[in-house]
């Protein structure tokens, strides 16, 4: 099928600040969209993914000025440190996006103009709490003095300084009732619920209008009619979403092909950002609303939040680097109920890697392979007539690509999983009841079927945990003897529903989900 024949799906990740090294917070929500991603290609999307850098705004620009350099050299030398943590966790991303790209410009400057149509922004006078950290502004009530003499934002513990300014304001207010409209009439609009219902309650509360532009620094996007002003970093933030397919070339084929998009992929402390102010902005610039917003929990280390002076933070890089990637991607979407809050741990990582992966999977395919290669000429062997247990697994096997399909639609990638362990928890259970060790003496049609089965249900196993474990299951099909990299076609989800074919010649097995060995002490 070309791609036009495809439905389309659009997909996002937030776009990091580059003013530090990504951490694995990070990672969790580049991982997770990747796989909602690599899903969605897999079962026959076109799909189009955008991640990137928020380049511009106070945080980078004093960022710089502490080490020296322009903004522009701080995010030309980050970008690229995103970039490779990107292609080390293997993010499967179409775009990755700058905002200081050139036609990012455009696009912000464009929707301001619609904005500024639709008559929703003024120029007044802005005095009221800034914290740089969060980008974000903040009523008197929502900030507090404390004993160090710093006022500190509430909800995020950021310091907040006192800012007085011309400043350009967006009539957020006017929004309240259309925002509540949206959620009430598009209950999806925001996952989870409990973190929707946040939102809907903030809404309730009333609304105030938004200061949308900075005259005390210039390392921003300039206002349309007004170089004085740069914008609001979140005004040009949020728009790199429809930079991403085109914007604001509205007639374009990409523009109308992944416009608006499926899922907006952030973190809970961002919500506000992109469950309010983004449909309003593209409320008043007369836009089409993305469909849905998924807000995931954050990690922490140990329970403990991370932070540079906790020295807790920990580079994904390293992360791999001790338990490897695959591990971490299934660590990272196995553990945590995407949407609530969690925690990691060495102890956590290495019981996911040695009970979930060493031995439910691995080790189920290193048996039953080299029994194949034994016993079937590594073959895949020919089943005789099915029992009443072989049915059973069989067709639990064959209800995962749909409980998979509707776990991803909701964003909820734990339970996907967890179904998918379910089924191997049960073909561990089949294989050591059926002893095909045993059949071996005794009845080797019997022992043929055992194999059969299992390989089967291996197969549908690897073809649904691609999107998560790329490489592993990759190596998986290979020894499977389905398909390739390039020639996918036994790989893609429509192929579940073919059977495996007996007879076809398999390549000597080779153990693919090591159990994790503590390193020798000195
Ligand atoms: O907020 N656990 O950028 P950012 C899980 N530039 N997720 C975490 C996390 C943690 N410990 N820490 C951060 C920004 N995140 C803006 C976004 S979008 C138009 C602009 C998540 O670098 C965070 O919630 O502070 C956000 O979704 C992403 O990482 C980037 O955070």
């Amino acid at each position: 099928m070309s791609s036009a024949q495809k439905p389309p799906f659009y997909i996002t990740t937030a776009i990091t600040y580059p003013n530090g090294v990504p951490h694995i917070g990070h990672a969790y929500e580049y991982v997770a969209t990747d796989a909602i991603a690599r899903f969605k290609r897999l079962d026959g999307y076109d799909v189009m993914f955008l991640t990137g850098t928020d380049e511009h705004g106070m945080k980078i620009a004093q960022t710089a000025e502490k080490e020296g350099i322009s903004p522009k050299e701080l995010v030309d030398r980050n970008a690229v440190v995103y970039q490779a943590a990107h292609a080390d966790l293997a993010i499967s991303y179409d775009r990755f996006i700058r905002t200081t790209d050139e036609d990012h410009y455009a696009a912000s400057q464009d929707i301001w103009r619609r904005m500024e149509a639709a008559g929703d922004i003024y120029l007044d006078k802005y005095a009221g709490w800034y914290s740089v950290r969060d980008e974000a502004y903040y009523t008197e009530e929502e900030t507090e003095l404390r004993e160090d003499g710093i006022r500190y934002s509430k909800d995020t513990d950021t310091e907040v300084t006192w800012t007085e300014e011309e400043s350009y304001f967006f009539r957020l207010s006017a929004y309240q009732d259309r925002l509540l409209a949206l959620y009430a009439e598009q209950p999806e609009f925001g996952a989870p619920q409990s973190r929707f219902n946040e939102v809907i309650s903030f809404v309730k509360r009333g609304l105030d209008d938004l200061s949308i532009s900075r005259t005390t620094f210039d390392w921003g996007v300039p206002v349309p009619g007004n170089p004085q002003h740069v914008m609001y970093v979140w005004v040009d933030a949020l728009t790199n979403y429809l930079t991403g397919v085109g914007y604001p070339d509205t007639e374009s084929e990409q523009f109308r092909r992944f416009w608006p998009a499926d899922v907006h992929v952030i973190g809970k402390d961002i919500s506000r950002f992109h469950a309010i102010y983004w449909p309003a902005f593209l409320m008043s610039a007369g836009i089409e609303l993305p469909k849905r917003v998924m807000i995931h929990g954050f990690l922490h280390n140990k329970g403990v939040k991370m932070s540079k002076s906790l020295g807790n933070v920990i580079a994904p890089k390293d992360w791999m680097e001790q338990y490897g990637r695959d591990q971490i991607r299934f660590f990272l979407l196995r553990e945590v109920p995407f949407g609530a809050d969690g925690s990691y741990s060495h102890e956590a990582i290495v019981t996911r890697m040695n009970s979930d992966l060493a031995n439910n999977l691995g080790n189920l395919a290193q048996r039953s392979l080299s029994m194949v290669a034994k016993n079937c000429d590594s073959l895949v062997p020919a089943p005789s007539s099915l029992s009443e247990a072989d049915q059973r697994i069989l067709a639990a096997a064959n209800t995962l690509l749909d409980t998979c399909r509707a776990a991803y639609d909701k964003q909820e990638l734990s339970r996907a999983l967890e179904a998918i362990w379910a089924v191997l928890g049960d073909t561990n259970a089949y294989f050591a009841e059926q002893q095909p060790w045993v059949l071996r003496k005794t009845d080797l049609d019997r022992m043929n079927t055992v194999l059969y089965v299992t390989l089967e249900i291996l197969r549908i196993v690897s073809i649904l945990v691609q999107p998560v474990m790329p490489d592993g299951a990759a190596k998986l099909l290979t020894v499977l003897g389905q398909g390739t990299v390039n020639d996918d076609g036994a790989r893609r989800f429509s192929a579940i529903a073919t059977p495996l074919v007996p007879g076809i010649a398999l390549p000597a097995p080779a153990p693919i989900f090591p159990k994790y060995e503590e390193p020798a002490e000195d």
